[in-house]
């Protein structure tokens, strides 16, 4: 017992409001938990414990308490975090979309101190009302991705069922002690189900080089010499911008002079 490593895990569950957050952690830890003192900074968090042959991992989670639009509170929220869930309902894309927003968030609460990202789509069980499907999802996760060079976990959730909830955060203390150089981690990374975003990037590199003879504009396929020339005139097009955003430079930069 006295030879385990001892870890302590911040987690923050990141996301608009009625996406899931509460419910996910209270499926994951059980409900009950509640702090008053707490709920006047806007956050409420809870512990749970987990115990392998080399690690005694303390998670302790955070969640929104209810305030999920009042960022002013938020700036204790995500300090000292090592692990960001941002979640969506997988029935409504404008949380998902939203949640750029949430990353920059975190990123800045954080001090830039979150290792590791997961993108949850909650509320799976509905799939009839299910509007962001698994492909929408990961597209707006690579362009994340794109953007901030951060690297992203997709994982698709019921906290009403539990479906994918233990696997996800198994999943994420086996990818904090990686993250901490550990080597002999005593228990499986449990990846069914989850995306990691640097795969899908592998795969769209190897199998799906972009097409250069048969570049097609309107559904019709065109030779390599057509396309040559149109690479020629895009080039013309981007010299011409090129000179008039010069020639823009130089009407502020004497505008500024003369003020
Ligand atoms: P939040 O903490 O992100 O604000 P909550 O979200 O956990 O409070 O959940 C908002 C509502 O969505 C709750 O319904 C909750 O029961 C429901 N919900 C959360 N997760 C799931 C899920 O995976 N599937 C389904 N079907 N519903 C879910 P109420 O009615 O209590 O507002
Ligand atoms: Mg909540």
């Amino acid at each position: 017992m006295n030879n385990l490593r001892k870890w302590n895990f911040k987690i923050v569950l990141a996301g608009p409001g009625a996406v899931g957050k509460t419910s996910i952690r209270e499926r994951y830890m059980g409900k009950g938990f509640e702090s008053s003192y707490l709920k006047t900074i806007g956050a409420d968090f809870a512990s749970k414990k987990i115990k392998t042959e080399n690690d005694l991992i303390t998670f302790q989670i955070w969640d929104l308490a209810g305030q999920d639009s009042y960022q002013a509170v938020r700036s204790t929220f995500y300090k000292g975090a090592i692990a960001g869930i941002l979640v969506f309902d997988c029935q409504d894309p404008t949380t998902m979309t939203n949640l750029k927003n949430w990353l920059d968030e975190a990123i800045k609460g954080s001090n830039n101190g979150i290792l590791v990202y997961i993108v949850i789509a909650n509320k799976i069980d509905l799939e009839e009302d299910r509007r962001v499907s698994r492909e929408m999802a990961l597209e707006f996760c690579n362009r994340m991705k794109t953007e901030t060079g951060i690297r992203f976990y997709y994982s698709e959730t019921s906290a009403l069922t539990g479906q994918n909830i233990q696997e996800t955060f198994d999943f994420l203390a086996y990818k904090l002690l990686q993250a901490n150089n550990i080597q002999d981690i005593a228990f499986p990374a449990n990846t069914d189900g989850i995306v990691d975003l640097d795969d899908i990037e592998e795969v769209k590199k190897e199998s799906s080089p972009i097409p250069v003879a048969t570049q097609s504009v309107s559904g019709d396929t065109i030779s390599l010499d057509e396309f040559k020339i149109l690479q020629d005139r895009v080039q013309v097009i981007e010299d011409r911008l090129n000179t008039i955003q010069a020639i823009i430079k130089k009407i502020v930069e004497k505008i500024q002079e003369e003020e």
